[in-house]
C-alpha cells in the first residue's frame, strides 16, 4: 500500500533518484520511497512512500497527520539543495482512509439543529462578532443578540477566547443568555463556535468542559473552534477525540505562510483542507475564491470539492474517501450579501457555512 505526493516545481531532483549504498539498501527495502515521476517542463516531481514508513499510535493503532507531515515536508524543506518545493497534491489508499478519524460531526448535524433537511440544507449565515480586539463582554453578547435575530451561526475571532478585556467566565454566560432571547424571539435554533485554542491541551479541555456546562442543555448548539494551522494536528486530534460530540471548526490562521501562491514551499490550500478531513475536521476555511478580501481565484473550487464529496479528482490524484464524513468549506473573509451570488454561482451550490465579520 503506498501513499503519493506530487511536488510542484522541485529542483536537484535527481539527487533523491540515486541508488543508496548497498548496505544501506538492506534496511531500508520494503520501505524505499521512490521518486517515481519526473517531469521537467512541468517542474512536477511525484514521490510513492510505502505506508508503513508512517508513524501509528501505540493506543489504537491509528494514522495521525503529524507523522504524515514530519516525512513528506519534514527536513526537505531546509535542505540547501532544494530552492522550491511545494505540495499540491497527494493521495492516500483505502487503508489509510480507515486509519484516520476523520469528522465526528458535519453540517448535517448542524442542519438537523436547524430543523432543516439533512441532505442539501443549505446556507448557514454566520459573522464574527467585530471589532475583535478590546470588545467587552456586555457589547459582544448584546451584538450576538442582535444578529441571531435573523442569522444562524456566530464564530468566535480566531485570536479570541479569554482575554482579559473579556474573561471567558464572563463572556460565555452572558452569550448563552443571548442566545436563548434570541431562539424565544425566533423560534429558531442558533450556533456559536466558541474558540478552545490553546498551547496545553489540559487547558482546551477545561475551557471545553466550561463552555459545555454553561450552554447546559443547549450545548449541542456549540461548535468548537481551533486555531488549527498555527495549533498543529495535535491539537485539531485534542479537540476531535475528547469532544466528539461537537462540530470542530477549523480555522486557519496563519496558513498563508507555507499556502500562499507566493510561497514556494510547504503546501497549498488544497493539501491544508484535504489533511483536515482526514484530521477529523467538521468544517475549515477554505477562502473564498477571489470574492472576498483573501488571497484566492475562481477556480479555488477544487478546495471545497475535495473536503465535501465522497470522490474528486484533484490537481494530480483522483481520492475516494470511502464515506468518511465531508467537512464542510467555510467562506470568510470580506464577504458581504452582495458578493455571495457571484461566490455561490461560481461554487454551483450554498451548502457552506459563511462568516461575514464587517460584511454583517
Ligand atoms: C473574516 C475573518 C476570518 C478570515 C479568515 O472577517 O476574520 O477569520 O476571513 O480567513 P471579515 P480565511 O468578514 O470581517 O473579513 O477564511 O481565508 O481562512
Amino acid at each position: 500500500m503506498i501513499l503519493l505526493i506530487t511536488l510542484a516545481s522541485y529542483s536537484h531532483a535527481h539527487r533523491c533518484t540515486q541508488r543508496p549504498h548497498r548496505s544501506v539498501r538492506q534496511h531500508t527495502r520494503g520501505v524505499d520511497a521512490l521518486v517515481y515521476q519526473i517531469d521537467e517542463a512541468t517542474e512536477d516531481m511525484r514521490i510513492a512512500y510505502p505506508l508503513d514508513l508512517f508513524d501509528r499510535n501505540i493506543t489504537d493503532g491509528r494514522m495521525m497527520i503529524v507523522s504524515f507531515l514530519t516525512l513528506v515536508i519534514g527536513n526537505n524543506q531546509g535542505m540547501g539543495d532544494i530552492a522550491h518545493a511545494k505540495i499540491y497534491d497527494f493521495y492516500m489508499p483505502p487503508r489509510a482512509i480507515q486509519l484516520f478519524d476523520g469528522p465526528a460531526k458535519d453540517i448535517s448535524d448542524m442542519w438537523r439543529i436547524l430543523g432543516r433537511p439533512v441532505k442539501d440544507g443549505g446556507y448557514i449565515a454566520g459573522t464574527i462578532i467585530k471589532p475583535k480586539l478590546g470588545l467587552r463582554p456586555e457589547p459582544f453578547a448584546q451584538a450576538a443578540y442582535q444578529f441571531w435575530l435573523g442569522g444562524d451561526f456566530i464564530k468566535n475571532d480566531e485570536p479570541q477566547g479569554n482575554q482579559t478585556f473579556a474573561p471567558m467566565a464572563k463572556t460565555i454566560p452572558l452569550v448563552v443568555d443571548a442566545m436563548r432571547r434570541a431562539m424565544d424571539e425566533t423560534g429558531q435554533a442558533k450556533l456559536f463556535s466558541a474558540n478552545i485554542t490553546a498551547d496545553d491541551h489540559y487547558e482546551m479541555l477545561a475551557r471545553g468542559e466550561f463552555i459545555l456546562r454553561a450552554f447546559g442543555p443547549d450545548a449541542d448548539k456549540v461548535a468548537f473552534l481551533v486555531d488549527g494551522y498555527v495549533g498543529g494536528p495535535g491539537m485539531i486530534t485534542t479537540a476531535r477525540r475528547c469532544f466528539p460530540n461537537q462540530y470542530l471548526h477549523y480555522h486557519r490562521a496563519g496558513h498563508g505562510a507555507v499556502t500562499s501562491p507566493s510561497s514556494k514551499r510547504g503546501y497549498d490550500a488544497y493539501v491544508l483542507a484535504k489533511m483536515s478531513r482526514l484530521q477529523g475536521a467538521s468544517g475549515i476555511h477554505v477562502g473564498t475564491m477571489g470574492y472576498g478580501k483573501m488571497e484566492g481565484a475562481h477556480d479555488d473550487r477544487a478546495i471545497a470539492y475535495i473536503i465535501e464529496r465522497d470522490s474528486y479528482t484533484g490537481p494530480a490524484y483522483h481520492q475516494e474517501w470511502y464515506g468518511m464524513k465531508p467537512t464542510t468549506p467555510i467562506i470568510s473573509g470580506g464577504m458581504n450579501a452582495l458578493r455571495l451570488p457571484g461566490f455561490f454561482a461560481n461554487l454551483g451550490h450554498g451548502n457552506v457555512i459563511n462568516t461575514s465579520g464587517g460584511g454583517a
